[in-house]
């Protein structure tokens, strides 16, 4: 693969070097546009107030954004028929104002779904009918208001077990094992051209990316095609292999699916577990100041293994860009971050490009001074 130094790297590489705490003038997007697109995942509290400004991190360095939580099912349909769309209209005036894609998030998930979607009001599951109308009316609505403005949507969310059958849930339980086709039509109708995809995490497991390649070719045999398979890479210092990333990219590719990774950080903390993985966010282990080290500042070793895996992961990246299609990081700042709270609860984590204060870390110099 070719050596690539633009201006742009040299300049950022300086900014680092200088300990500058300023915006470099374009971002880490640039540096990879002839690739993929890099995305971050903007947190609601950016997206109630003044929006973040055309020189702020989320605009100037990244050319997709995905709302964290804001366009989950809790917050735009909380109670039934009562659409709330505050927060999503300011997503898509962000990605606006920045001139980046908007990665609408998710539509269904058995997570963050008020309880009443499954049930009637005596709180009996309701019918497989009375769910597809209740589903169908909410991927219609939703997707509908934003078609044209939304490039692609992450349809179904962590619908697969780790060795690659069906989780059970309730979207399962009432509609039957073909719950995900249902969802991907919908969308398919209400916007013919947004991108869809599936998305999970612990995507790097051969069990698990073999059921999202299965569920790929059922939905391919039901009329319906996914545009990418988003793998989600919540990983650690300590896991998964590069690899075990590699040979799920390679399956991937060679079932012909087009891959995303849509919510990209690394963890550097003691890990809980050993058998610990994934990011099932109902796992959740006691508090303990050995598993939370670094509450005053990630050492210089540790800042170098984590510029160092990041570059390697990008690395990879580069050598499957023909299947690549984007890489999302899940925030911006290590302070933003969802790692801080899991699985254990207010630690210290350090998982991202950019550190508390919004500086640029080794990690960022090393994926943005060069790219081979
Ligand atoms: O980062 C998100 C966190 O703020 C929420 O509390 C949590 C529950 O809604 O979801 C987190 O994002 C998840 C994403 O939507 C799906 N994949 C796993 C992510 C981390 O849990």
């Amino acid at each position: 693969m070719a050596t690539k130094i633009t201006p742009f790297a040299i300049s950022a590489l300086l900014v680092v070097l200088s300990g500058s705490a300023s915006a470099a003038p374009e971002g880490i997007a640039s540096v990879y546009e002839d690739s993929f697109l890099v995305g971050t995942a903007i947190k609601s509290s950016d997206l109630t107030g003044n929006l973040p400004a055309k020189n702020s991190l989320p605009c100037s360095e990244f050319n997709a954004l995905t709302a964290e939580n804001a366009m989950k099912w809790q917050h735009i349909q909380p109670a039934p028929g009562q659409f709330n769309f505050a927060m999503a209209d300011q997503l898509i005036a962000l990605a606006q104002q920045c001139g980046a894609r908007v990665i609408g998030h998710t539509l269904l998930w058995h997570q963050q779904t008020p309880a009443w979607v499954f049930e009637d009001e005596q709180g009996n599951p309701v019918s497989r009918e009375v769910l597809l109308v209740r589903l169908r009316e909410h991927i219609h609505t939703l997707v509908g208001r934003y078609k044209g403005k939304v490039y692609g949507w992450d349809v179904v969310n962590e619908a697969l077990n780790e060795d690659g059958s069906l989780r059970d849930t309730p979207w399962r339980r009432i509609l039957g094992d073909d719950f995900y086709v249902h969802a991907f039509r919908f969308a398919k109708e209400a916007d013919p051209e947004a991108q869809l995809y599936y998305n999970d995490f612990n995507m790097y497991k051969p069990a698990k990316v073999a059921g999202a390649v299965k569920l790929v070719k059922q939905l391919g045999d039901a009329g319906i095609k996914v545009d990418a398979v988003g793998m989600q890479a919540h990983y650690s210092l300590f896991y998964p292999s590069l690899s075990d990333i590699e040979q799920s990219m390679k399956t991937l590719r060679n079932a012909g699916v087009r891959i995303a990774i849509t919510e990209l950080d690394i963890s550097v903390l003691p890990l809980p577990d050993d058998a610990f993985s994934g990011a099932d966010i109902t796992q959740s282990f006691a508090a303990h100041p050995v598993y939370d080290p670094y509450v005053e500042g990630l050492p210089a070793t540790q800042q170098h293994q984590l510029a160092e895996l990041y570059q390697q992961l990008f690395a990879l990246f580069l050598k499957y860009a023909d299947s690549v299609d984007r890489v999302t990081f899940w925030g911006t700042t290590d302070a933003d971050s969802w790692r801080n709270n899991w699985p254990i609860r207010g630690r210290t984590d350090h998982p991202l490009l950019f550190d508390r204060n919004g500086r640029p870390k080794a990690a960022y110099e090393a994926i943005t001074r060069h790219i081979d």
